[in-house]
């Protein structure tokens, strides 16, 4: 049975990643920061902040995964602008160590190998490894290039976008470098049930839900309506994710998206219309982010012929998951 780590797995697509794995046959092993919890079972829990370099190694020496999911990160854009640091240390720094790590444990594996046989030192630990990536990292595409394919520029709009392109060429460097087994996703909007609110799906979901409940004024507040992005749901996208662990070629990147952009006015109208409320709409300046790209479509061709992979779970059936899980989240609270 194959091994598997996913580091940083107590986030939004942890949870769903885990399932995913269970079901494709893998033995999983999951990191959490120490003040994260991960419900469910059948799976290892293992601590770890990636920033430190030495735990990453202790703990990749103890796990020796097979494939590394590499999910952790500052994942927020809107964070990303109040906290630029935090966003590069974590993104970059932290994906650096995990890479490193590899690298060294396979230095030593080679090093105690060529010892023990007189024999030249052979490459010995080269697990499978997907960086995740953000559709975010081509920026201010240009009306021509839409849908956005790999070989497009990329023009970070903010510093996470920023993070997100650095953490792609340097695991493009590391795979020429050192020959390591690293695959690169450019992952588009992932929404679904317990995604926080910080991101647009589950914000404008969770203010229905408490105006439903009564425990707001009706009013959603909301920022860019006009922006289209590319939304898929996050079992589709985990789903992408473990087939590129299988088939995904090293040095690679791949989009995964829907290979549709909607309109967020459009998302708008839709949760509006499944919410058992009247509801007006107000734009609130806090919201609004200092750069906005208009509009970003993912050019999902490659994923679909490196694996196959189309989505399955439509939109309409994502908001109204969405909607019912902050219905029951209002409910408890
Ligand atoms: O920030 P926290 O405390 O919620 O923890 C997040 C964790 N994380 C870290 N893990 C290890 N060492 C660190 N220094 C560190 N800093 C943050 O990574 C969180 O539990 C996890 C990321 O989960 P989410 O923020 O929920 O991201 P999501 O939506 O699961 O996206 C997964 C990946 C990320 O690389 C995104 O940038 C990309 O997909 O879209």
């Amino acid at each position: 049975m194959k091994k598997a780590l996913i580091i940083g797995g107590a986030g939004f697509v942890g949870g769903y990643l885990i399932r995913q794995l269970q079901k494709d046959g893998y033995q999983v092993a999951v990191t959490k920061m120490p003040h994260e919890t991960i419900p469910g079972e059948g799976f290892e829990v293992l601590d770890l902040d990636i920033l430190d370099r030495t735990a990453v190694e202790r703990l990749l020496e103890q796990v020796r995964p097979d494939c590394i999911f590499h999910l952790a990160a500052q994942s927020s854009v809107y964070l990303s602008w109040k906290n630029p640091g935090l966003t590069i240390d974590v993104n970059v720094k932290g994906s650096v160590n995990v890479l490193d790590a590899v690298r060294m444990l396979d230095l030593r594996d080679s090093a105690e190998g060529e010892e023990m046989t007189g024999s030249p030192p052979q490459a010995c630990y080269r697990p499978r490894i997907l960086l995740i990536g953000s559709g975010e990292e081509y920026g201010h595409v240009l009306p021509g290039e839409i849908p956005v394919s790999e070989q497009n520029m990329v023009r970070p709009g903010n510093i996470y976008a920023a993070t997100k392109v650095c953490q792609n060429l340097i695991g493009k460097i590391y795979v020429d470098a050192y020959g390591m087994n690293i695959m690169s996703v450019r992952a588009f909007n992932h929404i679904g049930p317990t995604q926080t609110p910080v991101f647009v799906v589950a914000d404008f979901c969770r203010q229905a839900a408490e105006i439903e409940a009564g425990k707001r004024e009706p009013v959603i507040r909301v920022g860019n309506l006009s922006a289209k992005r590319d939304f898929t749901d996050v079992r589709d996208v985990v789903r992408a994710y473990s087939l590129l662990m299988e088939h995904g070629v090293p040095g690679e990147t791949y989009n995964v998206g829907s290979g549709k952009a909607v309109e967020i006015r459009e998302i708008l109208v839709q949760i509006l219309s499944l919410a058992d409320a009247e509801i007006t709409v107000e734009v609130d300046p806090e919201k609004l982010r200092p750069v906005d790209v208009p509009v970003i479509e993912a050019d999902i061709s490659k994923l679909r012929s490196c694996t196959g992979w189309s989505r399955e779970i439509p939109l309409e059936q994502t908001l109204r998951e969405t909607l019912d899980y902050w219905r029951g989240k209002v409910r408890e609270s």
